[in-house]
C-alpha cells in the first residue's frame, strides 16, 4: 500500500479522497517508512518541510500540481498561498494550505534517524532538518500563543486533525457558515455522505478558512493578546501534547548534535504545566479542550483528551486516572470496544460511523499505545497492538474502523494505517520506549528508539 500510494517524493493518505501530501499523516507514514527504507522516510518528511512559510509555519497540505484542481476541495485555488500568503512567507514554487497541522513532525525525525544514525548522519538529515523543526515550534509557540496561558491554539477544525469532533460544535456554532451553492465538496464523491461532516459543518470550516485567507493567514498581534485573530481558537490536548513530545524529540535532536538539549526538556516541562493547569479536570479524569473565544473549558470527551498520557512526566495520579477513563465506560478500551473510540460512547453526539464523532482511528491507538508503555502499562498496550494490527489487516487497512466491530469506514488502503501497523510490527511485548525515544528524559542519546 506504501508503494502504490508514494509519488516519487512522498505519500498520498489516499489516491481517492486525498490525493496530495498532508502534514501530520507524513510525519506517521515515515515513522512507518523508516523500517522499510530509512532514506525513503526521510524524503518524506524534507519534502514536506520545503513547503514551510518564512514564519515557520509547516502547511496541512502540499499540493501536487499534477493532479486536477477538482479532485479535492479546498483545491490550491481556494488558498492562493503564493499571493494571500506572501506576507507570511508561503513558498513561491509550491502550492500549499495556509492553515496547519498537529507538530507530529520532530518526534518522527527523531525516530526516522534511530532507524538508521549512520545513513542519517552521512546524509545530515538532523542537521538540515533541525532548523526548520525549531523554526516550527517557535511560529507555535509565539504566533499561536492566542490564549496566552503559554499552549498553542488552532484556529481551525482541520488543524488539529480531527475535523468534525463534537469537541468544535459549540466554538462553531458562533460562525456564519459559507452558503453551500458557493463551493463543491469533492470528498463526497468518493466517501460515504452519512460518514462525513454535514453541508452545514464544511459552510463553516470554508468560512473560517475564507477568512484566514482575507486576512493574509496573520496570526494577529501575538504574545496572547489574540488581537486581530479570528473567530475560532481553541487549545486542544492532543495538539499541545504532540508539541510538548516533539519538543522533548527536538532536544534529542539537539544533543545528538552536540548542543545540550536542557532548556529544550525545561521547555517541554513548562508547557506540560501549562497543560495541565489550562486542560486537565481532575473530577473528569481527562484533560477537555479550551474554547479561547469563549473563555472555558469544552466538557465532550473526545480521545484528544487521553493522548497527553503520551507525556512520561505526567503525575502519576494524572496518569492513572487518564487509564482509568481510557477503559471506563467513556471508552471502553479492553471491554466493550476493540479500539478507542474517537468520541465518549455515552456522548449526545457519539456516532459510530460519522467522521470522528464516535469511531477508531490508528493513528491516535498507536499514540495512546506508545503512552500506555511509557507509563508501563504493558499489557494494556500488548492488547491494543494485537488489536490494531487485526483491524488494519481486516478492514483493508481502513482510515477508520467502527470501534465495537471494526468495520471499515472511509478510505481503504490508508496510507497511515499501513505506516502505523508496520511500526507496531517491529515491536512487541517488552519493548522499552524510553531509552532514545519520548518515554524519558535521561541525556544518553546512545542507542535506537526501542533501545
Ligand atoms: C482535511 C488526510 C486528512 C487527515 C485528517 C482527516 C482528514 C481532511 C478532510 O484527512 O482531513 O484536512 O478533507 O477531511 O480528518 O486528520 O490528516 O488524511
Amino acid at each position: 500500500m506504501l508503494e502504490g500510494n508514494w509519488t516519487g517524493t512522498s505519500t498520498v493518505p489516499s489516491h481517492s479522497l486525498y490525493p496530495h501530501q498532508w502534514s501530520w499523516d507524513s510525519a506517521f507514514i515515515s515513522i512507518g517508512l523508516r523500517h522499510l527504507s530509512p532514506l525513503r522516510a526521510q524524503t518524506e518528511l524534507e519534502t514536506l518541510f520545503d513547503a514551510q512559510w518564512g514564519d515557520g509555519r509547516i502547511p496541512h497540505i502540499v499540493f501536487n500540481p499534477s493532479v486536477p484542481l477538482d479532485a479535492y476541495f479546498p483545491s490550491p485555488d481556494f488558498w492562493r498561498s503564493s499571493t494571500a500568503g506572501r506576507a507570511a512567507g508561503a513558498p513561491r514554487t509550491v502550492q500549499t494550505s495556509g492553515i496547519v497541522q498537529p507538530p507530529v513532525h520532530a518526534l518522527a525525525a527523531w525516530l526516522v534517524h534511530c532507524a538508521d544514525p549512520g545513513l542519517s548522519r552521512a546524509r545530515g538529515f538532523l542537521t538540515r532538518v533541525y532548523p526548520r523543526l525549531a523554526a516550527w515550534h517557535r511560529y507555535l509557540l509565539h504566533r499561536r500563543d492566542l490564549g496566552g496561558g503559554g499552549l498553542a491554539s488552532v484556529v481551525h477544525p482541520w488543524e488539529q486533525g480531527m475535523d468534525n469532533s463534537p469537541c468544535w460544535d459549540a466554538p462553531l456554532s458562533r460562525i456564519t457558515p459559507a452558503p453551500a451553492r458557493s463551493f463543491r465538496r469533492a470528498d463526497l464523491d468518493h466517501g460515504a455522505a452519512e460518514d462525513r461532516p454535514t453541508d452545514l459543518d464544511y459552510g463553516r470550516y470554508v468560512r473560517l478558512a475564507t477568512d484566514y485567507r482575507d486576512r493574509e493567514y496573520r496570526d494577529g498581534l501575538g504574545g496572547g493578546s489574540g488581537v486581530g485573530a479570528g473567530e475560532f481558537a481553541v487549545e486542544d490536548p492532543s495538539f499541545n501534547a504532540l508539541l510538548i513530545a516533539s519538543e522533548h524529540a527536538l532536544a534529542r535532536i539537539a544533543q545528538e548534535l552536540g548542543a545540550t538539549g536542557t532548556a529544550r526538556h525545561a521547555r517541554a516541562e513548562r508547557l506540560t504545566a501549562a497543560l495541565i493547569d489550562r486542560l486537565w479536570d481532575p473530577a473528569e479524569g481527562m484533560f477537555f479542550c479550551r474554547d479561547v473565544r469563549g473563555g472555558g473549558l469544552i466538557r465532550e470527551r473526545s480521545v484528544s483528551g487521553l493522548i497527553p498520557l503520551l507525556l512520561p512526566t505526567l503525575p502519576r495520579d494524572i496518569a492513572d486516572a487518564v487509564v482509568g477513563t481510557m477503559c471506563g465506560p467513556h471508552f471502553g478500551l479492553g471491554n466493550s470496544t476493540r479500539l478507542t473510540p474517537s468520541y465518549d460512547l455515552l456522548g449526545e453526539a457519539f456516532d459510530p460511523h460519522r467522521y470522528w464523532r464516535g469511531p477508531a482511528w490508528f493513528n491516535t491507538s498507536w499514540l495512546l499505545e506508545r503512552a500506555l508503555r511509557t507509563h508501563g502499562e504493558e499489557d494494556r498496550a500488548e492488547a491494543l497492538r494485537r488489536a490494531v494490527l487485526d483491524s488494519a489487516a481486516t478492514s483493508d487497512f481502513a482510515e477508520y474502523v467502527d470501534p465495537y466491530s471494526g468495520e471499515a469506514c472511509g478510505a481503504t488502503g490508508f496510507s497511515w494505517t499501513a505506516a502505523l501497523s508496520l511500526d507496531l510490527l517491529h515491536q512487541g511485548p517488552g519493548h522499552d520506549v524510553s531509552p532514545a525515544g519520548i518515554g524519558t528524559f535521561s541525556m544518553s542519546h546512545k542507542g535506537g528508539d526501542r533501545g
